[in-house]
């Protein structure tokens, strides 16, 4: 058995979240643990589509993320979310509404300069160009973590070393 929870990924854009949540979801998926993975293709082009990138409107996004989430995760699901969610307020509001031990904060940390490097789609030139404007990172705050229960430092690990990393604090936690 197992006991579900909220793995909830911040980080700049391109800092990696997307990508670790998305290896780790195959790794739990080959254990028999079932899991739903939250990010911007299947919740900003739905649930949050009247949704854009004022601080009001992120608020409001990662409170609509963490109340499905909540849901997700009394249904028995693992849940992965992979959100920039820059504020510490709103990321300690999610963790509020479930149980202690239901909310997993993964800071997954790039230094800027590398998010920039890789900028996959090229959304730190449009920004540095000034035609993206309140770009995270670039001129809108992005807030680190405080207290994370995990950080995974992607300039220093890979894919394979980030997953283990999840994987053994699930494990010593008892939640796998
Ligand atoms: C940050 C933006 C912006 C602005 C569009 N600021 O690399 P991506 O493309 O796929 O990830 C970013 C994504 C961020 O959406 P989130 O829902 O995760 O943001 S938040 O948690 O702050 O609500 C980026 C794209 O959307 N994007 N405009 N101005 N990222």
């Amino acid at each position: 058995g197992h006991k579900s929870a909220i793995l909830w990924f911040t980080g700049l854009s391109g800092s990696g979240k997307s990508t670790v949540s998305v290896a780790l979801e195959t790794e739990l998926h080959a254990k028999g643990i079932h899991t739903y993975r939250l990010d911007g293709d299947n919740v900003r082009h739905g649930l949050n589509k009247n949704l854009g990138f004022s601080p009001n409107d992120r608020t409001e996004n990662i409170r609509r993320i963490g109340e499905v989430s909540k849901l997700m995760v009394d249904a028995g699901l693992f849940t992965l979310t992979a959100f920039i969610s820059p504020y510490q307020e709103d990321r300690d509001q999610v963790r509020e509404i479930v149980k202690s031990n239901e909310f997993i904060e993964i800071y997954v940390k790039a230094s800027l300069e590398t998010c920039e490097e890789r900028d996959p789609k090229g959304l730190y030139k449009k920004a540095r160009l000034g035609e993206i404007k309140g770009f995270t990172g670039i001129d809108a705050p992005y807030e680190e973590p405080v207290n994370p229960e995990i950080i995974i430092d992607t300039n220093q690990l890979n894919i394979v070393e980030s997953v283990k990393v999840i994987v053994s604090y699930l494990k010593e936690n008892n939640y796998i």
